[in-house]
């Protein structure tokens, strides 16, 4: 029997294992209809609990058990206890050869965790508890052990066979079946194991390790995507010399494997030499992949790479820990991505998603530390704290430490525990002994949840020509936690003069100082000024915090022309077109007409006419803040006012300043061959953010732009951009939309990855992505509901990226989601609760909103024998 009522694990109650696997040898049976699993243990009593010898106790979930053996003795069933979850054997000896034959079905294994097939081919995944559903195992990652693996299948359906490491024998049996054995040499938990059996193509190439070692890399697709691989392999050779580079870590095996599967719940996995990606995270050419995508599979192949090390020389001790490896890997591949593109535009980008979506996960139901302290399902915590403030918190201790020390606390950190399962507390002490800085107080950082706020009050003297800056800090209640300590928060700052000059803030004439900010309430003193200045604070956002400063209209204008801080410089134009918006939103609200602040329209022509501006700020600064931004800023969220006023805003710019939107968007026409070099992603973002504004346009001729753009268009990025301008803008007719959506699906019908965008565009389109339409998206042939891109596209676009349609109505959007959670909750679990984020705001929006939200979370709370995922969610949220 399952529990009737999942509960809660927590960090407190940790304890090592009473025995460890030394070695861990593994036979798959690959047949049509199910596998037969062979796991041959090593097993040896954790001598640190005494020399007793208690009973093992494994877990498994859906396993059919075959047999028991303990070194050569097959048990009997009265000699062993099979709970619904569980294997327990007796021992009687401190180091034993446990043998379990198990039988699996992959074919019927939707969940995509664990061992299962997608199109037609074996595949894993194992993170966090997957293991689990293919043998009965200690599968925890404090268990370290070493894997051999022998993988057989039948030749002709499955002519490749991978595993982790190196492979080390192969062979052939009558009736047309072979065999491959894998061998890792190095020690790791079972959510690092993999396999995959396919009929596959591969790219290979050779990448030469700073001590000189060849290693090969080789990058699996099924045969039709074997031409989009050649990004992945540049992506991957940069990541190897970057992190020998700026980290000094070099690979450690002979082969280095992707694979590419269409069915995959997340972006990509780590497995020990054997990466396993969602096709859309790997694969790219000019004709089917936009510039992000581009960039997206540059970010996740390093990431992953970068794992080798931060995860799996030294790996998690435990679930809670889940921020030491992705934090960090997250940092690395953030600051990768930084030297291979534009900084600045990365830092932006990065801001704009903790400020949208990280904070508003910091003030909703689920908000948690980076290192939680507890949890019921370990799936519903790889979030946007502990990646992506995890992240910043590894950023903020190289702000503070500085660069030098980081990287000898990171050598530090990678050197003492390599081969190791270890905790963020190791890695925080890494750092504070190799840079002799205190980082007591520093620590709070991975206990308390919920954003931060710094209020920020100054005041000038003229007659002792000192000016100071006072501030306060404080953090809002989050669940379980009612009041917080004072955090560390290192505050950069620069003081901007009349002409918008730094003024030199020590005697070095350093411009930037950054504040250690480690009180509730503090006043620093700078001396000697002669007028007062304007503050540009947490400059490059220093830190994952809320500023409060009382900028008038005129600061922020000026911020937005003077501030030598790029990431200072977009976010004053941030701050003051949310102004801007929310008055029109409070106008809306009271059926007045307020008028749009010309302030705003003069600073957006400032930005249009600066030619020194680098084309990629430009484009940022020309981007309104977006509706799940608005909405985050908000007090109580009216999402139609907010999609109304924004659009106004947006059609009174392109209105404003269309002279010169239509000249930039000409000088920026298109020459030559595709490449997704940084200057020409900045290009062609420019030019396609003018066609968006042209778009907005009532007027025939502006409109027929995007048309012919999409008709000429040489590449996906220009292509999607044209066709999105077409399905968006409220004065083309419905026959040119068709016409393009179905000359769009001519063309890519067959190409899974570029289909997920055909279905995300028109569910996230305001005017086209009605309930209506994407419910009759849903039957289209090119849908598949067993695909969570798919799944992710239509209804993840339609919920979480189409604010206008999914809260109009009463309540339909969200009964239809509500329907889809049930549904899918039995299929997929983890695809279902990732679904469920945009009702978990409930509480913050209009009332007549907020109650058929919360009607629709009751609905899936009565739903018997919910998933562990579904039930902590609900439950949380309600
Ligand atoms: N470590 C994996 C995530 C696994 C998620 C499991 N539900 C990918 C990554 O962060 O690199
Ligand atoms: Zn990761």
């Amino acid at each position: 029997m399952k529990d009737a009522q999942p509960r809660a694990i927590y960090l407190k109650d940790y304890q090592a294992p009473d025995y460890w696997i030394d070695t861990t040898d593994l036979t798959f049976d690959l047949f049509e209809d199910h596998a037969l699993v062979t796991s041959v243990l090593g097993v040896r009593r954790n001598e640190d609990h005494g020399e007793d010898t208690p009973e093992l106790t494994l877990v498994g979930i859906d396993l059919e058990l075959v047999s028991v053996c303990v070194d050569d003795t097959e048990l009997t069933p009265a000699q062993y206890i099979q709970g619904s979850e569980s294997l327990t054997v007796p021992v009687a000896s401190q180091a034993f050869s446990l043998t379990v034959v198990t039988r699996i079905r992959p074919q019927e294994n939707t969940s995509l965790e664990g061992l299962y097939k997608s199109n037609g081919m074996f595949c894993t995944q194992c993170e966090a508890e997957g293991f689990r559903k293919i043998t009965y195992y200690l599968d925890r990652p404090d268990v370290m052990s070493k894997f051999t693996t022998k993988v057989i299948a039948d030749k002709g359906r499955y002519p490749v066979l991978l595993s982790n490491g190196n492979d080390i024998a192969r062979g052939e049996f009558d009736g047309g079946r072979h065999w491959v054995t894998w061998e890792d040499p190095f020690k790791k938990p079972s959510y690092l194991f993999a396999l995959v059996g396919g009929d596959l193509e591969v790219v290979e190439d050779t990448f030469t390790t700073m001590s000189g070692k060849e290693v090969a890399l080789r990058i699996f697709t099924e045969s039709h995507n074997i031409d989009k691989c050649d990004h992945a392999m540049v992506s991957l050779k940069k990541s190897m010399k970057w992190d020998e580079e700026v980290y000094g870590r070099e690979y450690d095996l002979d082969i280095f494997m992707i694979v590419a599967v269409d069915h995959f719940n997340m972006g990509a996995m780590e497995n020990k030499g054997l990466n396993i990606f969602n096709s859309s995270c790997v694969l790219a050419s000019p004709d089917t992949a936009t510039d992000a995508s581009y960039q997206r599979v540059e970010a996740i192949v390093a990431h992953e790479y970068f794992h080798n090390w931060s995860g799996n020389r030294v790996t998690c001790r435990d679930w809670f820990q889940l921020s030491l490896k992705e934090g960090f890997t997250v940092f690395r591949d953030a600051e990768f991505s930084a030297d291979m593109n534009s900084r600045g535009v990365k830092r932006i980008e990065d801001a704009t998603v903790m400020k949208t979506a990280q904070f508003a996960e910091d003030a909703g139901p689920m908000a948690h530390p980076i290192r939680p302290q507890s949890f019921i399902e370990i799936s519903n915590f790889y979030t946007l704290t502990v990646y992506e403030k995890g992240c910043e918190v590894v950023r903020m201790i190289q702000t503070i430490v500085g660069k030098d020390n980081f990287r000898k606390g990171s050598d530090l950190y990678f050197d003492r525990h390599d081969g190791e399962a270890a905790t963020c507390e190791d890695f925080v002490k890494a750092m504070e002994d190799a840079s002799g800085v205190d980082l007591s107080q520093f620590r709070n950082w991975y206990n308390q949840a919920g954003t931060p706020v710094i209020t920020v009050t100054d005041h000038f003297n003229p007659s002792s020509r000192q000016y100071s800056l006072t501030i306060g800090q404080s953090c809002p209640a989050t669940p379980g936690q009612d009041s917080k300590l004072p955090f560390h928060i290192p505050v950069a700052i620069a003081l901007l003069d009349q002409k918008g000059q730094a003024l030199p803030l020590n005697e070095v004439g350093e411009t930037e100082q950054v504040l250690q900010v480690t009180a509730a309430n503090e006043t620093w003193t700078f001396d000697g000024l002669t007028e007062k200045p304007l503050p540009s604070i947490l400059r490059n956002f220093s830190a994952p915090v809320r500023v409060n400063y009382d900028y008038r209209r005129e600061d922020l204008v000026f911020l937005m022309k003077y501030d030598s801080d790029g990431y200072n410089r977009w976010d004053a134009g941030q701050r003051l077109a949310t102004e801007v918006i929310q008055d029109l939103v409070k106008g809306l609200l009271k059926g007045e007409e307020a008028e749009i602040d010309s302030k705003l329209i003069e600073a957006f022509g400032v930005v249009l006419a600066d030619e020194q501006l680098d084309k990629a700020v430009k484009t940022e600064m020309l981007r309104l803040p977006t509706e799940a931004s608005l909405a985050e800023q908000a007090e109580e969220i009216h999402p139609l006012q907010i999609c109304e006023a924004r659009s106004r805003v947006r059609k009174a710019i392109a209105v404003a300043h269309k002279n010169q939107i239509q000249a930039l968007y000409q000088t920026l026409e298109q020459k030559g061959d595709y490449s997704p070099e940084a200057t020409e992603i900045a290009e062609r973002t420019l030019r396609n953010t003018c066609l968006g504004y042209l778009s907005e346009l009532e007027d025939d001729s502006q409109q027929q732009l995007a048309v012919d753009q999409y008709r000429s268009a040489g590449n996906m990025t220009d292509l999607r951009a044209a066709m999105s301008a077409v399905i968006n803008s409220s004065y083309q007719s419905q026959e040119t939309i068709d016409a393009l959506l179905n000359d769009f699906l001519d063309r890519y019908k067959n190409d899974s990855v570029v289909m997920d965008s055909w279905f995300m565009m028109q569910s996230a389109s305001p005017s086209l992505g009605t309930l209506e339409h994407v419910k009759s998206l849903l039957e289209h042939a090119s849908f598949d509901s067993t695909s969570p891109n798919k799944l992710r596209a239509l209804l993840g676009g339609f919920a979480s990226g189409n604010m206008k349609q999914f809260h109009s109505g009463s309540g339909e959007g969200y009964e239809f989601l509500a329907d889809w959670i049930i549904t899918l909750d039995k299929q997929n679990p983890q695809t279902a609760s990732r679904l469920m984020t945009p009702l978990t705001r409930w509480k913050k929006y209009e009332p007549v909103c907020r109650e058929h939200m919360r009607k629709a979370l009751e609905r899936i709370k009565a739903v018997p024998d919910l998933s562990t995922d579904i039930y902590e969610v609900v439950t949380k949220s309600l």
